[in-house]
């Protein structure tokens, strides 16, 4: 290496390293499920950034099964060269991007107007916080790639093919030492990132979820208004095409002294549903503002001012509500609405950036719904009285609830009224108190004796609860069972009266069965809380408690499993303590005696299986890479699919070699093609059609442990034909051979003879479940109070599940569709998801 060991460069790059490995919070925000989530935004930011620039069409993300992230995108390609600025002057700017604290690599000059890291740390923290990041760059006609380990160069940026395309592909693995969590979700991921495919319109994204095989690409040309459609897609609706407006506007800002020019830009769609709820989503470049902010209050002003002036000046309101003018709560009840502001230097409150602050936003998103909306209301007047139609009827049920809700008040405040039902618990303290909420009164029952009363309250509820997506308040209010509900918890009901200081208890904990009726009442408890005390949803009081699916009962003692992996474990390991197993050969036979030699080839032949369903998602069988391993002690990293021919690549360059090969074919062909349409005078001009890939390429990343098992079964003589439980009709061959291995499951001087590994795992799980009792459970019921509390309420060993909400706008979608009116979407949305129960029973 021709680098000095101590030039200021490198010191720079420790240090940032160092700083965000100590405090890596302060740059992603946690480092659980949202600060892995958020790796991923911060690598897709650069190349939205490049789509914005105009330079990128196409997006795909990968999420493998190591759960590393592959972000690839069509760009320029990040710059090889060395860097410009002096002082990184040894390094590429690629790796400045990767190793440089807040270096985006892009002179100011150069950054497009609304980006800017848009989460504003920049790829170098995803790098840093990973325990490999591996970057492929395609740029002047060449291919270049180099690896980071725990944010380190581990490898000098190499070339390794030509190619005549340009882009990034960026592939990191989270850092297991720094996150709590490792797995991604399908949801989160496609949620985000259809939601950038609505705020960028043109912006292909495409999503693979090699674990499951889902694919999904998005991309939406009529940007927010097809957003809107979007989340109302279940809905009936009043305006059936959306109501869109779009403003771009310059103006002074005068900071410290300095008067710049800036730009804004605001996109709003509007559509009113049915439905008694307000949905508003607010970005400000890109970025969601669950808390609302200058954006949000603006649009809700002019809402309220223009349907009110018109109401007025139509006399469409005054026979409704007599004197009374409509409020913000009226005009927006039904509403569904997008707002997407682009400026210059957007300015967030707090780290999670919910709310926009920025103060000249304000005016302008009321000017431009001011004068767009009246406007369009004079041009579509039938529109504009189903509208002002809905929102008179929503003021007049705010008048009748408001008198229902006093009642319920009353009934809270005049104390000594709690519910009869409910057994209370002795502490009054919120923080250290909990209310089981339990479906039945036979469960509740249990519940009640198998409590701690101390700090445990118990509130059993008579069979399904109202389904409060299809009532509005004054008729949820008339509902005994959420009557009852609001009075224990204490907390009031309604915009004006709900307060989550009352809240009688810390923990709020459903807890209903295992089956359809219970996943019901789960879901119409969550749709209530959801709709009507999204707080305690948000503050994260609301649990689920989860109860175990096995219970072993070995003599006298007897305990709980939740899940088959832990039981197949389990039978594994009591089997393991008196067997051994021979693996025969005719003229040599091994016998694995001890304990740890059995567990690791028993692990070895799960993780197989594994990887062999996961390795089938992809179109590979383990068959295939098995052969190849026989013939070449060694194992491919990628697959190139192209017309129904598989191509292995063993390295890096292969793959873009393999890659290039199939380029050329394609533009030999397609020249051809042309030529010939050419001679025939057809086709004059060039071919701008979007260029799509004519090729798939298959990352064969399962290859390194499948390779790691292989070896380490040959070693004790199992071949790979010995693994697999086989047909009758090849065993009957296998036995006429006398090279055939045979397996002896041998417990003390007993021995069991079986042709396959996977039948001698088999043998030794039956052995281990010898004198045990394993029942599944149904219900709640089937729990005696003592078995509930150990299980499902003691805090020291029971599990419960938080309910947060991750996905604002598809929560909204998911809970109308399954709650709502409409049965061909629920339909499709169930049988969609039907693969993903695990355990249904009916
Ligand atoms: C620095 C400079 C330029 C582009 C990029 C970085 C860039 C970074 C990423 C990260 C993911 N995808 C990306 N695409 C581009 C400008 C390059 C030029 O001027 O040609």
């Amino acid at each position: 290496m021709a680098q000095q060991k101590y030039s200021e460069d490198s010191i720079k790059v420790l240090e940032g390293l160092e700083a965000v490995r100590k405090r890596p919070a302060m740059y992603i925000g946690n480092t659980d499920y949202l600060g892995l989530h958020h790796l991923v935004w911060e690598v897709l930011d650069n190349s939205v950034d490049e789509a914005l620039g105009g330079y990128c069409t196409n997006i795909s993300v990968t999420i493998h099964n190591d759960n590393s992230i592959t972000v690839q995108d069509d760009g320029r390609g990040i710059p090889v060269g060395k860097h410009r600025d002096p002082k990184y002057q040894h390094m590429s700017t690629v790796e400045v991007v990767m190793t440089v604290l807040h270096a985006g690599g892009k002179f100011e000059k150069e950054a497009y107007q609304f980006s800017g890291g848009l989460h504003g740390v920049g790829v170098s923290v995803v790098n840093f916080l990973s325990e490999w990041l591996e970057v492929e760059v395609r740029r002047d006609g060449k291919v270049w790639t180099q690896r980071y380990e725990v944010g380190k160069r581990a490898t000098e940026l190499t070339e390794i093919g030509k190619s005549q395309k340009t882009g990034t592909i960026i592939r990191f693995k989270a850092d297991p030492n720094i996150f709590s969590a490792t797995e991604y979700s399908f949801d989160t991921l496609a949620t985000r990132f259809r939601e950038l495919a609505f705020l960028n319109p043109g912006i292909t994204i495409h999503i693979h979820d090699e674990r499951t095989g889902k694919k999904n690409s998005f991309l939406y040309k009529g940007g927010i208004v097809e957003f809107v459609k979007h989340l109302n897609s279940a809905k009936e609706l009043v305006n059936i095409k959306p109501i869109f407006f779009s403003i771009t506007k310059e103006f002074d800002r005068v900071m410290a002294g300095q008067k710049t020019r800036e730009t804004i830009s605001a996109d709003i769609a509007i559509q009113y549903n049915d439905s008694y709820n307000e949905t508003v989503f607010a970005f400000a470049n890109n970025i969601s503002n669950k808390d609302g902010g200058t954006h949000v209050s603006g649009f809700r002003r002019a809402l309220t001012r223009t349907l009110n002036d018109y109401g007025q000046k139509n006399d469409l309101l005054k026979k409704a509500l007599k004197s009374d003018t409509m409020t913000g709560e009226d005009v927006r009840e039904g509403l569904t609405a997008v707002i997407s502001i682009k400026i210059t230097d957007p300015q967030f409150e707090g780290q999670t950036k919910g709310k926009l602050l920025n103060p000249e936003v304000e005016g302008l998103v009321t000017q431009i719904v001011n004068e767009g909306l009246s406007e369009y209301l004079d041009e579509n007047p039938k529109v504009a009285k189903k509208i002002l139609g809905k929102v008179t009827m929503a003021a007049q049920a705010r008048i009748a609830a408001r008198r229902a809700r006093e009642t319920v008040r009353k009934s809270v405040m005049e104390g000594g009224a709690l519910p009869g039902k409910l057994a209370d618990c002795s502490e009054k303290d919120p923080a250290h108190t909990e209310l089981y909420i339990v479906e039945g009164d036979s469960a509740g029952g249990s519940a009640k004796q198998g409590r701690d009363r101390h700090f445990q309250a118990i509130l059993p509820l008579r069979g399904k609860i109202l389904n409060v997506e299809k009532a509005r308040l004054d008729r949820v209010l008339g509902s005994d069972q959420i009557r009852i509900l609001v009075t224990a918890l204490g907390t009031g009901i309604g915009a004006d009266n709900f307060d989550l200081k009352r809240l009688r208890y810390g923990k709020l904990i459903i807890m209903t069965d295992a089956d359809v009726d219970g996943a019901h009442i789960r879901t119409l408890l969550l749709t209530f809380f959801y709709r009507h005390m999204r707080e305690l949803i948000d503050s994260g009081a609301i649990y689920v408690a989860q109860p175990p699916l096995y219970r072993v009962k070995k003599g006298k003692t007897e305990f709980y499993l939740d899940n088959d992996e832990q039981l197949d474990s389990y039978l594994l390991d009591l089997a393991l303590e008196n067997v051994q197993i021979r693996v025969g050969k005719k003229e040599d036979t091994l016998i694995l005696s001890s304990k740890t030699q059995v567990r690791s080839i028993m692990d070895g032949l799960i993780r197989l299986n594994l990887l062999s369903v996961q390795l089938s998602r992809k179109g590979i069988l383990l068959k295939e890479l098995v052969e190849i391993f026989e013939e070449e002690r060694k194992l491919p990293i990628s697959c190139v699919l192209y017309q129904d021919q598989k191509r292995y690549a063993f390295k890096k360059s292969e793959q873009v070699e393999i890659e290039e090969s199939i380029t050329d074919e394609v533009r030999k062909q397609t020249q051809r093609e042309g030529n010939l349409q050419a001679i025939q005078g057809d086709l004059l001009e060039e071919n701008t059609e979007e260029f799509h890939a004519p090729y798939e390429i298959i990352d064969l990343s399962e290859s390194e442990e499948i390779l790691d098992i292989l070896k380490r079964f040959d070693k004790v003589n199992i071949r790979p034909d010995d693994i697999f439980m086989k047909p009758v009709s090849v065993l009957a061959q296998m036995l006429d051979d006398d090279m055939t291995t045979y397996f002896g499951v041998l417990i003390g001087d007993d021995e069991h003879m079986v042709h396959t590994l996977e039948d001698a795992f088999e043998r030794v799980k039956q052995v281990g479940g010898k004198g045990l009792q394993i029942s599944r459970y149904k219900g709640l019921g089937e729990m005696n109070p003592s078995e509930l509390w150990q299980t499902t309420m003691d805090p020291g060993e029971r599990r419960l599940q938080q309910v947060t909400i991750t996905d604002a706008s598809e929560a909204e979608r998911i809970f109308t569709l399954l709650m709502g009116d409409q049965v061909a979407p629920r339909r499709r949305f169930i049988l969609r998801n039907a693969d993903q129960v695990k355990n249904l029973d009916i």
